[in-house]
């Protein structure tokens, strides 16, 4: 089953996408997710001048040798970048072995595990009134798990909170915006905020927050510590992570169950937290983590101490990666919750898929491969717009981390 075309498809139906089809002699075509957020077009050119002249010749049966030829056999290893192209390729080549073999992917990595994939969405406001009506508005719309982000009393912005609509993209387009922080008026509101919603919604919900990488490692104990009360199904992203041994500190500190690892591309960025139990949830995914094959190492290793998946699944993480993730989710025993973000109607006609919300919880549908396609014709008609996240200064003006 030689592969003899693969091209890279990029798209802004809202949002920027960097798609990967592969095609084999059978005419059988996989996808695979290459999008890296604010640059997009390195990762594409990575495959087109790089990759896909490789590929072309290649048995697409061998998914396993072709993951090894990209990554071993090349003299650069790990990054964002090189991941995300061999993510791209893996995807696209567990998609066509589905389609070969007339049957979902999760039945080709172990059956399913569970019914249905747990889910969290997005709930914030610019206040903490209007946090609280978004989150009645999300357990609504069936969530059973909600991560919720408010604005900050004495800053005039805070990345994570909607401009007030149900399909919030973070990436802004133009060159990039900077907003003020501050971590010591973060750190006195947010305790209230998790205060007010457990009296106002009780117990059960499952309520999540993302630190976004803001604190030092004390400063993330204080912020677990704080919290405990409110016992949230994790506190997401407290510190940068290049420096694992961080955690060990706020794990002294506080019992509040800690995520991190949607930037991590290898096993080699968390091993170390996993191996010491430093965190509960690793949210490694598909598209950054080198594809299903790499993402179920990890979660192999996680399994043997007690560290459960929740991957990433912002809306910069495309339809194809949100299908790959859930064949995953499903199959893998030691799965925990899997980030939800809505993507657009516009970027949902682009990617025609399986896959379901139903009760707070998605299934991947059992379409043979992924389930999902790209309507490309479409798919045209939205070209590249150059987009960013915002950066971040302390009031000072000061650059802080992202
Ligand atoms: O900042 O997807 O948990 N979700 C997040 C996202 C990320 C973006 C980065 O590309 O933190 O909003
Ligand atoms: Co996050």
């Amino acid at each position: 089953m030689k592969i003899v075309d693969a091209r890279v498809i990029v798209s802004c139906p809202g949002r920027n996408f960097v798609t990967l089809k592969v095609v084999t002699e059978d005419g059988i075509h996989g996808l695979g997710d290459a999008t890296l957020n604010g640059r997009e077009l390195a990762v594409a050119s990575y495959l087109t001048d790089h990759v896909i002249p490789c590929l072309i010749g290649r048995d697409a049966r061998r998914i396993e040798d072709i993951w090894q030829y990209l990554y071993k056999g090349v003299y650069w290893r790990r990054g964002p970048v090189t991941m995300s192209a061999i993510a791209a390729v893996d995807t696209a080549l567990w998609d066509i072995k589905g389609k070969a073999l007339d049957t979902p992917v999760y039945n080709l990595i172990g059956g399913r595990s569970r019914d249905s994939v747990l889910v969290y969405g997005h709930a914030s406001g610019r206040d903490l009134e209007d946090t609280v009506a978004a989150v009645a508005t999300y357990q609504a719309m069936g969530y059973k798990a909600i991560r919720a982000q408010s604005g900050i009393p004495g800053l005039a912005s805070t990345y994570g909170v909607s401009k007030g609509d149900l399909y919030y993209e973070p990436a802004e387009k133009g060159l990039p915006s900077e907003s003020l922080w501050s971590t010591e008026r973060y750190l006195n509101f947010t305790p209230t905020l998790f205060k007010r919603l457990r009296q106002e919604f009780g117990d059960d919900l499952h309520l999540l927050h993302d630190a976004h990488h803001r604190c030092t490692p004390i400063e993330a104990a204080r912020l677990g510590k704080s919290l405990e009360p409110y016992h949230l199904f994790w506190l997401e992203d407290a510190v940068p992570a290049e420096a694992q041994e961080s955690f060990r500190l706020i794990r002294q500190h506080t019992t509040t169950p800690l995520a991190v690892g949607e930037i991590f591309n290898t096993i080699h960025d968390c091993y170390q937290l996993i191996q010491e139990q430093l965190i509960d949830y690793i949210r490694t995914t598909v598209v950054h983590a080198g594809g299903i094959s790499h993402l179920r190492r990890i979660a192999s290793l996680a399994e043997l101490y007690h560290v459960r998946t929740g991957s990433h699944g912002a809306t910069d993480l495309s339809p194809v990666c949100m299908a790959a993730a859930l064949h995953f989710d499903i199959s893998v025993h030691n799965f925990g919750i899997q980030e939800y973000m809505r993507h657009t109607p516009e970027t949902d006609a682009v990617f025609p898929h399986a896959y379901v919300f139903q009760d707070g919880t998605m299934y991947p549908g059992d379409t043979p491969g992924l389930g999902v396609d790209i309507n490309e014709a479409l798919a045209a008609t939205y070209p590249y717009e150059r987009a960013y996240l915002p950066m971040n200064r302390t009031l000072d003006g000061t650059m802080h981390s992202w």
